[in-house]
């Protein structure tokens, strides 16, 4: 199962960001500066983009700001972010935990140019994130049939397990390249730390590009552990709502901006988003 990726096979190359700015968890009351609206979203991709994002991964709420699958509202989302940026529009499959698994197949009727898919179940604090392998399979071919590129959700080591079989059994996905994103750091999922990272790596399927995320206080760990080992970043409100300890993140152009500058730091600068659709092999779907 071990692939022959070298964890330092990006060290040189210019750092893809991608910005997560909602989620489906942290509640707008609590945290008044997450995006819930589109008018939000819209003005914190144009924020994110300026700061060095090429990617943005999305998660909608509703007008009383709770998380929704709600075709039509994803339908104009993805058009307004196309409209308004040249970022790649990924959106969540993922969702809420509660949300069915129709509602989350449904997601790539909205005709994104990326999607999430996240490779098993896994313990999700007290809740349970379920991705048994008939709905990934299912997603993964709906993704192939629609021409949306899939980027691998990994949150444990069994879930790179079941990417090596969905890639053996279904073959490769659409765009031709396989790229992941180790989610580390959610309570009941692969710890957010340099060692886990860099075993997590050398386990990914060969040729395959990789960001990571660490969730709350990983966050930093994480960051600086995938750009050691020549990694990609994802940052977000979606995955920290903390930027430093007592103090709340007031925006996610700061996180970008930080992804940004350390990026930099690490002398590989943020790709640009048409750097990163030839990476990703993502077709640029704007007029
Ligand atoms: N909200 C989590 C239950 C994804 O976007 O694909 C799932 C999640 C993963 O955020
Ligand atoms: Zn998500």
């Amino acid at each position: 199962m071990t692939g022959d990726i070298k964890p330092s096979s990006n060290t040189g190359k210019a750092t893809l960001i991608t910005v997560a700015p909602t989620g489906a968890e942290s509640e707008k009351s609590r945290v008044p500066a997450l995006p819930v609206t589109l008018e939000e979203l819209v003005t914190t991709a144009k924020e994110c983009r300026e700061a060095g994002a090429a990617v943005i991964h999305v998660h909608i709420r509703d007008d009383a700001a709770r998380p929704t699958l709600d075709l039509g509202r994803l339908t104009d989302t993805v058009q307004a972010l196309r409209g308004a940026t040249d970022l790649i529009v990924q959106l969540s499959t993922g969702g809420a935990v509660t949300d069915s698994f129709e509602r989350r197949l449904a997601v790539l009727d909205a005709r994104p140019d990326a999607c999430s898919l996240t490779c098993g179940t896994v313990n999700f604090g007290d809740d349970v994130f379920m991705n048994p392998w008939g709905f990934m399979t299912e997603l993964y071919a709906k993704t192939q049939d629609l021409g949306v590129v899939p980027e691998f959700e990994l949150f444990d080591f069994g879930h790179i397990a079941a990417l090596h079989r969905l890639l053996a059994e279904l073959g490769e996905p659409f765009g031709g390249h396989v790229h992941c994103d180790l989610v580390m750091g959610v309570p009941g999922g692969m710890p957010g730390d340099a060692a886990t990272l860099v075993a997590a790596v050398a386990a990914l399927p060969s040729g395959a590009t990789w960001s990571a995320t660490g969730i709350g206080r990983t966050a930093l760990p994480v960051l600086f552990a995938a750009l050691a080992a020549g990694g990609h970043l994802r940052v977000g409100m979606e995955d920290t709502v903390t930027f430093a300890r007592g103090r709340a993140v007031a925006s996610n152009a700061e996180l970008v901006e930080r992804a940004a500058a350390a990026s930099e730091l690490a002398q590989r600068p943020p790709m640009s988003p048409a750097e990163a659709r030839d990476m990703l092999g993502v077709p640029d779907h704007r007029g």
